[in-house]
């Protein structure tokens, strides 16, 4: 089997990457020009993949991609992902995050209609929610032009199945996270923020709004989900969550507490990390996805919270204040 990953150079596709190496997969990874590689997350099975280059602004270069791989499963995970950079960069964000999910549809229609299609949609659609916990029935009303792009990339993968027939699936994932998360994510400058403060090279950590209540996952548990989807007879839309959630404050309690200290000592809060308008709480009801995928978490919040603290600890361990 032949797997199609954009985004394989981020967190998800790195963790899909492996899990689909695991199982046997030939796996090809789209990567955009660069004049320095970031490659990092995927070092340690570059020897594995085969990375092409191609850019989801180039509608050509995705066909000429489908053309030379000839997938049997496209994962499109390539996005512009970080929230508040979704206000400062609007257009770019709707280019990537929106118009680049029907550049891959379109040339998977035209090249390769026979392969099934994962898109990464999200809870972030949700936005100001309507209902608590969200389900896939949930009306969604996105409050950044993230959320809004993703919105499109959701109903317009919706749409290419029910227009084309297309085996096209999206998943609706709430927030994951791991050691591999990027360090602008709020999971991860806590983890990052609380290693540097133990080792003595930090004194403090600013920032934004400590009630936003997220339900965080484990990224490594969420890549199995998209897979899952893709093996179904049908192809649907499924939503992946824990069920729980917790606020940024009980994140930083957690992670603090981890190493001995006490957060409030360390924590300063910082206009700048606030956000023109807020999510203030997403929690999923993943019921459809654990009855019909069998698909259930492995890692609970303190387990995650714990992996990241000490992974953040074990990179610093050989760093002098
Ligand atoms: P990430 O770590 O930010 O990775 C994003 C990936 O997209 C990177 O590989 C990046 O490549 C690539 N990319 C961005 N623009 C591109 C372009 N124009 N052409 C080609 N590649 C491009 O994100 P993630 O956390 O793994 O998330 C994966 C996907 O799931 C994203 O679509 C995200 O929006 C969505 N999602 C994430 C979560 C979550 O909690 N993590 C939840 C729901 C949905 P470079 O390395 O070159 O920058
Ligand atoms: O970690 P975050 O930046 O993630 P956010 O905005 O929920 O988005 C992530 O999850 C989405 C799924 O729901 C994905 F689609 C998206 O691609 C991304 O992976 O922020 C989480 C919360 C927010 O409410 C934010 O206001 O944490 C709050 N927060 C408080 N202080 C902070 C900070 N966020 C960041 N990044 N930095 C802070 O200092």
């Amino acid at each position: 089997m032949k797997a199609l990953i954009t985004g394989i150079t981020g967190q998800d596709g790195s963790y899909l990457a492996d899990f689909l190496l695991s199982r046997g997969y030939q796996v090809f990874g789209m990567v955009r020009r660069s004049s320095t590689e970031t490659f990092e997350r995927i070092a340690h099975i570059k020897d594995r993949l085969n990375l092409k280059q191609a850019d989801l602004l180039d509608q050509l270069s995705l066909i000429e991609l489908m053309e030379e791989v000839q997938p049997d499963e496209i994962y499109n995970l390539a996005a512009m992902s970080f929230v508040p950079t979704s206000w400062t960069q609007p257009m770019l964000t709707g280019e990537f995050t929106a118009i680049g999910v029907t550049r891959m549809l379109e040339a998977m229609r035209h090249v390769c209609p026979q392969a099934k299609f994962y898109q990464a949609s999200s809870s972030e659609m949700f936005g100001q929610v309507r209902e608590v916990p969200q389900t896939e029935l949930t009306p969604f009303h996105p409050r950044s032009p993230y959320g809004a792009a993703k919105a499109y990339g959701h109903y317009i993968t919706v749409n290419y199945r029910e227009s084309y027939n297309l085996f096209a699936c999206s998943g609706i994932l709430f927030n994951h996270e791991s050691p591999r998360r990027g360090k602008e994510f709020v999971t991860r400058k806590i983890s990052n923020g609380v290693a540097r403060i133990k080792r003595g090279l930090d004194h403090e950590l600013r920032m934004g709004n400590l009630d936003a209540k997220r339900d965080w996952g484990f990224a490594g548990d969420y890549v199995k989900a998209m897979w899952m989807m893709l093996q179904q007879d049908h192809p649907d839309d499924y939503l992946i969550a824990t069920g729980q959630a917790h606020s940024v404050r009980d994140f930083l309690e957690q992670a603090f507490s981890h190493v001995g200290l006490d957060w409030k000592q360390y924590v300063v809060q910082d206009p700048q990390f606030i956000r023109p308008a807020e999510v203030d709480q997403l929690m999923g009801n993943s019921s459809k996805a654990r009855r019909v995928l069998g698909w259930t978490p492995e890692v609970d919040f303190h387990g995650l919270v714990t992996m990241m603290v000490d992974s953040d600890l074990a990179k610093l361990q050989t760093v002098k204040p």
